[in-house]
């Protein structure tokens, strides 16, 4: 049995779309990250980044049980312990992990920072921030980082390996929240043919219907927990 700490957001999207595509039994733990759930030391001691999703299988390698954060990690786990969505054949292995790698380092990270900027610091409790330089700016690396991913999608069915992978897992959560990136899919062609092909896979469908990202306004208290001192005295 697997014990999954994760939230309604696209880190957490990842692998729930893993689990179910695996037919893996897990109990999902849902980690309340506006009320700071993330700060409580029994989440801490598995996840010291305070950040969904964390995981703990009790039935790890050799029979002992293993604890991960990071999505990307968690995914790869996945994929090696069940042999499901990481091709074997190195070409095809290492094209994968490549792209993995790519939303890990870019698409999410730079994709969250356009959700920063766009959506949630105009809802700052105290007064709205609106920042015109960094709206452009990650507006725009948004815009250039869709632009990769359309090129990749023009001439490829899925993102690596010429099938559906961990890659394809990993990016297509962040797909669901374009307008909060101020993109328009239906602009990126070949991204839009390709997710709704993962879209209506029954893993994904299920996800889509369980879970939905809505960050529609902040307390004071969830502010500080999300960007403010909460956040930053963890240090
Ligand atoms: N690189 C991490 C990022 C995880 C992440 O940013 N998680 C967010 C939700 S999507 C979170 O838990 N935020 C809570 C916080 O920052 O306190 C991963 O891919 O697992």
């Amino acid at each position: 049995m697997i014990d999954l700490y994760t939230a309604a957001t696209p880190n957490g999207q990842k692998i729930h779309i893993m689990l179910e595509e695996c037919g893996l039994a897990y109990r999902a733990k849902w980690v309340d990250i506006s009320r700071g759930d993330q700060f409580e030391p029994e989440f801490l001691a598995i996840s010291p980044n305070n950040k969904i999703p964390a995981m703990v299988d009790h039935d790890g390698p050799g029979g002992r049980e293993i604890a991960l954060f990071e999505s990307g990690a968690i995914l790869l786990y996945l994929a090696d312990k069940t042999g499901r969505f990481l091709p074997d054949a190195p070409h095809e292995r290492w094209e994968t992990v490549q792209w993995l790698m790519w939303q890990m380092g870019g698409f999410g990270p730079m994709l969250g920072q356009a959700h920063h900027f766009n959506a949630y610091a105009p809802m700052r409790p105290d007064g709205p921030v609106v920042l015109p330089y960094a709206q452009e700016r990650y507006t725009k690396e948004a815009a250039r980082l869709y632009g990769v991913l359309d090129k990749r999608l023009e001439e490829h069915e899925y993102v690596a390996a010429g099938q559906y992978t961990i890659a394809d897992m990993a990016i297509f959560p962040w797909c669901r929240l374009a307008y909060r990136q101020r993109q328009d899919i239906e602009s990126f062609p070949n991204v839009k043919r390709w997710f709704d092909v993962i879209a209506a896979r029954p893993a994904v469908a299920k996800d889509m219907e369980e879970t939905e990202d809505i960050v529609d306004g902040f307390s004071k208290e969830s502010w500080e927990i999300s960007f403010g001192g909460r956040q930053h005295s963890q240090s």
